[in-house]
């Protein structure tokens, strides 16, 4: 089974834990990894709220597959002010990566290649769309980078040669330190794969 480094960074616009509208989970399970990367729209206490729900939801559901999970937060969802979302579920015996994504969340895999997976339009809990899953294999020395959109979004990883070296803790931290646009909640989950 490949091992992995895992870590979750978030900040809000505002500097307080509690007013954060972005949220991420990863659970790690027999022979799988989940991750998840969440933006409540807006900012701020409100979104903070309904990320909790979001976060409670994916930590109960994050064994359904992933269509399923976005459609179900779909239904959760509902009411509120709506969010974005990236799954992925890896496979730690083959590699297999699943993802499915709804909104602005940018997932990439770097490593010799530099892979971006593109999410479908839309809100979840808001405007329906239909997710759709798709499937790759990560390698030994992989790395999974998911960022919402308080992160920017064209990154030349060239520029930066150091960055990709690091911890799962210290890229994500190093991440939102070198990229945060500075006008919204900025996360980022960071999976090395096969270390
Ligand atoms: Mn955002």
């Amino acid at each position: 089974m490949a091992k992995i480094d895992f870590h979750i960074a978030k900040r809000s616009l505002t500097g307080w834990e509690d007013e954060c509208g972005d949220t991420g989970v990863a659970v790690v399970s027999d022979d799988q990894c989940f991750v998840a990367l969440v933006d409540v729209l807006g900012h701020g206490k409100e979104a903070y709220d309904v990320a909790l729900i979001a976060e409670k939801y994916l930590l109960e559901n994050y064994h359904l597959n992933l269509i399923e999970i976005i459609k179900g937060l779909h239904e959760h969802l509902k009411g509120t002010r709506g969010a974005v979302a990236a799954l992925c579920r890896i496979n730690l015996n083959d590699g297999v990566l699943l993802y499915s994504g709804i909104g602005n969340i940018n997932t990439r895999v770097l490593s010799s290649r530099n892979l971006i997976l593109m999410p479908r339009d839309g809100i979840i809990g808001y405007m329906s769309s239909s997710p759709k899953e798709r499937q790759l294999k990560l390698y030994s020395g992989d790395t999974l980078i998911l960022t919402s959109d308080g992160v920017k979004e064209h990154i030349n990883f060239g520029d930066y040669p150091e960055l990709l070296k690091g911890s799962a803790n210290e890229i994500a931290n190093n991440m939102l330190d070198l990229f945060s646009k500075g006008n919204d909640d900025s996360s980022c989950i960071v999976l090395r794969y096969g270390i």
